[in-house]
């Protein structure tokens, strides 16, 4: 299904006035309000192929009516999102769920919807169906090196299919670990790990770049061989420019200062980029910003004071994609509402009086530092986004015209009640 962009616009005109009043009533404090549109405009967030259907838990999954039932639909689901929002416009896909079997095509149907190719995710986290050795007790870190072979081919082949898609990096998550004191040499997988991850480095095309994510649990709960920034730091900076440390919000342990990680990474060139989500006890995957919005503002704090710093390009320089798991949601109305908050948490961090902010700092004035912040944070900037969205040609209400639209009754008249997209 494809959204015809007047129907978006007769939505927006009925908005129109409203919107104008509020917008203007922001715009004028706002010295720079151009640039921080534009900046806005520029900002777009990945969306992952496998959160197109409904997510689950290890207890269930209750699948929504209308899932995409292929690539070629979930890459339509996707075109109604960036419709929407112009803020979506790249697809990361996850291999083998969703193997590109003609790439050509592939290629084809994204370009008419303004779509283009994030990372590209390989699986050793799972065993296929045919697979000749098993990952339950690991990939890149096997003790058997026929195991790790498999997992490095299997990357290898990742890349391959990234490449006929010209995505430019490929993001590996690997579930290794131990569930047991004494299953495993910590040492031993490290090492295995570095070396697993040099051969696929040595793979990698020029022009591309490894994304190594770190997580601290699940599905192993004693340890996890790539479990925090500082081990994916080591890896990355052991294997070479082209591989950096990516972010997912819900990969560390309670009260992690996440903010104080992105600033360190920003600073050593090592921050590969993110994967939004929310959570409250752990890794939850709920939707950004519906848990801690006040967190994801400090993050994007720190980011646009940090990559300003190097001069960093924001809306290129580093990958930003959601991976978040829609249990209970309308997937599209998740993601739709996800790639709002990220953007009024950006734009709020854009309205940071950083002068201000850098004096407060140099006067050890802590009052007025944390007023500054907050002053930013507590802005409405619902109203920047809206206006940055109908520049760019979307809805002023994402979610409001989609509903309006109707289309998720659309989906299942053309898909059916009953469908269930590939992922986990
Ligand atoms: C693991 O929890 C993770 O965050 C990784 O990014 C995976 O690739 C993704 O979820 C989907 O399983
Ligand atoms: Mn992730």
């Amino acid at each position: 299904m494809q959204l015809e962009k007047y129907t978006i616009d007769e939505i927006n005109h009925q908005l129109i006035n409203k919107h104008r009043s509020q917008f203007e009533h922001i715009a004028a404090d706002i010295n720079n309000q151009e640039e921080v549109l534009n900046k806005l405009a520029a900002f777009n967030i990945a969306i992952p192929s496998w959160a197109l259907g409904t997510g689950g838990t290890r207890f269930g999954r209750f699948s929504g009516g209308g899932e995409p039932r292929s690539l070629e639909e979930k890459i339509e689901d996707v075109g109604v999102i960036h419709a929407l929002n112009q803020s979506s416009n790249s697809i990361s896909l996850h291999i083998p769920w969703d193997i590109p079997e003609n790439a050509a095509s592939i290629k084809a149907l994204a370009s008419q919807l303004g779509l283009h190719f994030d990372a590209v995710n390989s699986n050793t986290f799972q065993d296929q169906p045919n697979q000749q050795l098993s990952y339950k007790f690991g990939s890149l870190h096997h003790v058997d090196k026929a195991v790790r072979k498999q997992a490095i081919e299997h990357n290898i082949e990742v890349i391959k299919y990234g490449v006929q898609l010209n995505s430019k990096a490929l993001s590996v998550w690997l579930s290794d670990g131990s569930n047991f004191p004494g299953q495993l040499n910590f040492r031993k997988a490290f090492q295995n790990t570095l070396e697993s991850l040099q051969e696929i480095y040595e793979a990698l095309p020029d022009d591309w770049k490894v994304w190594i994510e770190y997580k601290p649990y699940e599905p192993n709960f004693y340890s996890t061989t790539i479990g925090d920034w500082g081990q994916s730091y080591l890896l990355a900076s052991k294997l070479g420019v082209k591989a950096s440390t990516l972010v997912d919000l819900g990969h560390h342990l309670q009260g992690a200062n996440i903010e104080q990680i992105v600033s360190l990474l920003l600073m050593e060139g090592k921050l590969a980029g993110f994967h939004f989500n929310d959570s409250k006890y752990g890794d939850d995957d709920l939707t950004v910003g519906s848990i801690n919005p006040y967190q994801l503002f400090l993050i994007f704090n720190e980011l646009v004071e940090g990559m300003d710093a190097r001069g960093m390009d924001h809306a290129t320089s580093i990958g930003w994609m959601i991976d978040a798991s829609h249990n209970v949601k309308d997937p599209i109305e998740d993601l739709l509402q996800s790639v709002q908050a990220i953007k009024i948490a950006y734009a709020q961090a854009l309205l940071v009086d950083k002068t201000a902010l850098e004096a407060a700092q140099a006067n050890n004035d802590v009052t007025l530092a944390q007023e500054i912040l907050q002053q930013a944070y507590r802005t409405d900037v619902r109203s920047l986004v809206a206006e940055a969205s109908l520049r760019n040609g979307g809805a002023l209400d994402p979610i409001g015209t989609y509903r309006k639209l109707d289309v998720r009754s659309n989906l299942i008249k053309e898909r059916g009640l009953k469908t269930v997209a590939t992922g986990l």
